[in-house]
């Protein structure tokens, strides 16, 4: 696999130094929820280095990107913040190389979540959301929350980001719901068995 270093320069010079620092908390973070929930530390910093590789490029090219690949059309009905996910773990695997399907489905799935998220995705999804430099409100919440119990983290989250969206009057994703709906249908489960 890739070191850390040499995979912090290819992504240095595609984001801002803002978003750098954002990508280094995310880091930090994704390796210590990799470790409390048993994830693969590794996958999960790479993973967490790389998430944020295509925020920065043109709604053009995202866009050429997800016709060309044949990425979920939908995508290009909704919020163009969505996009740098899907077209990131494209970029990821063609320009730095990356080939880990879990590593790709982290990046890919990092802004929407999808049904059946998988731990690493998971634990990148939360750790994005938790970073030390994040100060939204709600965020203590869910940093509490993730010293216990990911699903639970990841089910605040989403909420938050839902209920930020709908006050804004804007549209939500798809398949933010349908995360948001299948983890809590599997949280009333857990709790009654
Ligand atoms: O890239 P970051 O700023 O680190 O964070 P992110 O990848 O989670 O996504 C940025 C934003 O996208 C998120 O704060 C809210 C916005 N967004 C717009 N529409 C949707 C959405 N997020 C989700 N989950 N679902 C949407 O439909
Ligand atoms: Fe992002
Ligand atoms: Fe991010």
């Amino acid at each position: 696999m890739m070191d850390r270093e040499q995979a912090l320069l290819l992504v240095k010079e595609q984001i801002t130094e803002h978003r750098y620092t954002h990508t280094l908390g995310v880091t930090d973070t994704a390796i210590t929820l990799a470790k409390r929930y048993g994830a693969d530390v590794k996958k999960a910093e790479m993973a967490a280095i790389f998430h944020d590789y295509a925020k920065f490029r043109s709604k053009e090219e995202m866009a050429a990107i997800i016709r060309q690949q044949k990425m979920d059309p939908q995508l290009l009905s909704f919020n163009s913040e969505l996009w740098h996910a899907p077209v990131g773990a494209y970029l990821v695997h063609k320009e730095a190389g990356i080939e880990d399907e879990e590593i790709l489905d982290a990046i890919r799935y990092h802004t929407s979540g999808r049904v059946g998220m998988t731990l690493l995705e998971k634990v990148i999804y939360v750790a994005d959301y938790i970073e030390p430099g994040r100060h939204f409100p709600g965020v203590e919440e869910v940093r509490e929350l993730a010293e216990e119990d990911l699903d639970k983290a990841l089910i605040q989250s989403l909420k938050n980001t839902i209920q930020f969206l709908m006050k804004r009057d804007q549209p939500v994703f798809p398949d933010t719901f349908h995360t948001y709906n299948n983890l809590v249908s599997s949280q009333k489960e857990k709790e009654m068995s």
